[in-house]
């Protein structure tokens, strides 16, 4: 790991668990909720604090770098040229209003559209997930090991409630027959962590925001696992994508099964 590397991570640390430490004290106290595109897509007040607490530490620390943000507190970023930082201040805001737990925090650097440091944090679990180029993925600063390479028939697969309520994207009825059983959690952040685990083979989920997906291209890196988009082209941080983060195995059939 880079000197510069080793020190911004220990500084994303700190801010993450100081920030979760302010999430954890305020989340059951009253919330503003407003609806963004639906009433199934919100923003609270909190999702806007904790982005522009980031933005502001980002803004005073590394003042070269560029941030994009769900939130709209960070940069216009067209590209993803010098260092840009991409920013979920709340992954699972449904989750959070309604379930009070299952949400994470999510915050990823690339350099010159290298991704070299990612962050999911699980805030009510207190589990900071971390992958840095070539240094591997850690869970609170306890290694991760890499996870079996398992087939669709020998694991769970989790998927976003848009492929079942409006992309009717009807593939994914035979991939997930495939698989011992179907999982949706509702956080694109957390179902990546599952996928690095090994507790799901893979998550399949479209439409994704770059905020949503630009962390778990590091951890599957890291891992030897696969994060492409439907047509097995890798993600653009510069639109939404259609994903699958699995391990090789069931990578290659759904790969199979979307094309054949
Ligand atoms: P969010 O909570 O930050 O919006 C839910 O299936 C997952 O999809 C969450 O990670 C959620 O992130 C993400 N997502 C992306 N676009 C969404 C949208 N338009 N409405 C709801 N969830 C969305
Ligand atoms: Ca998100
Ligand atoms: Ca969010």
């Amino acid at each position: 790991m880079t000197d510069h590397i080793q020190a911004r991570d220990k500084t994303i640390k700190k801010w993450i668990h100081d920030i979760g430490q302010v999430i954890i004290k305020e989340k059951d106290s009253y919330l503003e909720v407003e609806q963004k595109t639906a009433a199934n897509d919100l923003v609270t007040n909190m999702d806007k604090w904790v982005e522009k607490e980031l933005v502001e530490r980002i803004r005073t620390a590394y003042s070269k770098d560029r941030i994009l943000g769900e939130e709209g507190f960070g940069d216009s970023v067209k590209n993803m040229e010098g260092t840009v930082w991409l920013l979920d201040p709340i992954d699972g805001t449904l989750n959070f209003v309604l379930q009070n737990e299952n949400f994470a925090l999510m915050l990823a650097i690339y350099e010159e559209g290298i991704p070299v440091q990612s962050y999911i944090y699980n805030v009510t679990t207190n589990e900071l997930y971390a992958a840095i180029k070539d240094g591997g993925v850690t869970c609170n600063g306890q290694p991760v090991e890499i996870p079996a390479n398992r087939c669709l028939n020998e694991g769970l697969l989790a998927t976003n409630s848009s492929i079942m309520t409006k992309d009717k994207y009807d593939g994914i009825r035979k991939i997930a027959r495939k698989s011992l059983g179907l999982r949706l959690v509702g956080s694109a952040g957390l179902e990546t962590i599952e996928v690095a685990k090994g507790s799901i083979v893979a998550y399949i989920a479209t439409n994704l925001k770059p905020w949503d997906i630009a962390p778990g291209i590091l951890f599957m890196k890291e891992l030897g696992l696969k994060a492409t988009q439907f047509d097995n082209e890798p993600v653009d941080l510069m639109k939404n994508n259609n994903i699958i983060f699995a391990v090789p195995k069931a990578h290659k059939e759904i790969m199979d099964l979307i094309h054949e």
